[in-house]
């Protein structure tokens, strides 16, 4: 028989490529959709029209539904995927991203364990958790978080994976992953802002790039090679937590630098601080610093130390970063030509 999965979030960037990742491996996959206003099928347009899974409506906000969503999928294993998942946005946000990844995964793992307490489940964690932490970070590194969304992910991984596993024996594993990214990433994470509107300055559709903290520094991967690791971890006999993550980190002016070389602009850096610039090769200015997009408070650093991982799951990334930004720069640049068409 087909083993069945519920994937929460199955409408996000990471929900889209496990949905991808299980249809090919022979699951029957479900997805919760919950309602919007503008049309949010765009990652899995192509999954849902050839009917290769269902959607059924629901809310990480209401139980009710939840509970309804499970026992209509009867699942042998969760993905917990769904979340309020802008970092910035959690500090203008707070009590909506509470209560979507913090009470929302309550919610869930209740109406799982009345359903089915042998069901198995996997909860997005995430390397937020880990904030001012100095790095590498890995599984027995403490937490710091300096965010809302850090806050709310490490107190559901505290009270419904650990706790849960340790109180009900709950099947349930935390993947604290890094950043991963690709180009069905949002726009207003800073890797695709950057691809993207590199893309369209190159067009003409666009002038300048506005970014805030260049000095950050993240490990970043791609989200096709992550969402192997998410099954992985539900197949093992015993539940466990892991970090996924490249264990390379680099600053943000990093990957502006590599995708800007990719494209063929030749920058430079002129000016310090909220005045610095980058400019082309003829002098017009690429990128500005608009304090906007500056947060209350920063994660510095993180680069994951993922050999529990590498050992345990004989998961590794695939992808590198400069294949990463490429792949993301060469998805753009379609994508804007096709823009550019249209509008012609
Ligand atoms: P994403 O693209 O923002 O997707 C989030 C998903 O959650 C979307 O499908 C969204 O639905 C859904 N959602 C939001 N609020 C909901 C609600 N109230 N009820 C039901 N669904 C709701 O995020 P992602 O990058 O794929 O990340 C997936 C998960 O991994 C998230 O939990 C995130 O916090 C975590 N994570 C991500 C990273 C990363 O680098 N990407 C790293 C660590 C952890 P709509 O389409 O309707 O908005
Ligand atoms: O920011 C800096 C910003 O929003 C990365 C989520 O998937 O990964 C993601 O969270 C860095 C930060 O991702 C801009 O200050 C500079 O230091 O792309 P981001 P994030 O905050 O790391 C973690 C692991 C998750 O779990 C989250 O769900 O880039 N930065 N200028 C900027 N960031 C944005 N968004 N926009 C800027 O203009």
């Amino acid at each position: 028989m087909k083993k069945r999965a519920l994937i929460t979030g199955i409408t996000g960037q990471d929900g889209s490529y496990l949905a991808d990742f299980l249809v090919a491996k022979g699951y029957e996959v479900f997805g919760m959709l919950r309602r919007t206003s503008t049309d949010p099928l765009m990652r899995i347009v192509n999954l849902y029209e050839e009917r290769k899974i269902t959607l059924l409506s629901g809310n990480m906000r209401d139980a009710c539904a939840l509970e309804r969503v499970i026992a209509e999928a009867k699942p042998d294993e969760i993905y917990n995927l769904a979340a309020q998942s802008d970092v910035g946005i959690s500090f203008l946000c707070p009590e909506e991203t509470f209560e979507i990844n913090y009470y929302g995964v309550g919610r869930l793992v209740n109406a799982a364990m009345k359903e089915n307490p042998s069901v198995r489940i996997y909860q997005a964690s995430t390397s937020e958790m880990f904030g001012k932490t100095k790095p590498p970070q890995s599984e027995s590194s403490p937490f710091h978080p300096v965010s809302p969304y850090g806050e709310a992910k490490q107190k559901a991984h505290d009270d419904y994976v650990v706790g849960y596993r340790n109180r009900h024996h709950l099947f349930i594993c935390s993947g604290i992953l890094f950043n991963h990214e690709s180009p069905r990433r949002g726009k207003h994470f800073v890797t695709r802002k950057i691809t993207h509107s590199l893309a369209k300055i190159e067009a003409g559709l666009q002038e300048t790039l506005l970014l805030g903290n260049l000095e950050a520094k993240r490990d970043w991967g791609f989200a096709q090679d992550y969402v192997e690791a998410m099954w992985l971890m539900l197949q093992k006999d015993q539940p466990e937590d892991f970090v996924i993550a490249t264990g390379e980190s680099r600053t943000v002016r990093e990957f502006f630098e590599t995708a800007a070389r990719l494209i063929g602009f030749k920058i430079r850096f002129e000016g310090k601080g909220q005045d610095e610039v980058a400019k082309d090769e003829k002098g017009k200015i690429i990128l500005k610093i608009d304090p906007k997009y500056y947060r209350k408070a920063e994660v510095d650093s993180l680069l994951g130390d993922a050999s529990k991982a590498y050992k345990e799951l004989g998961w590794k990334p695939k992808t590198s970063f400069e294949e990463l930004v490429r792949i993301m720069l060469e998805h753009d640049r379609d994508e804007v030509r096709a823009m550019a068409a249209k509008k012609r």
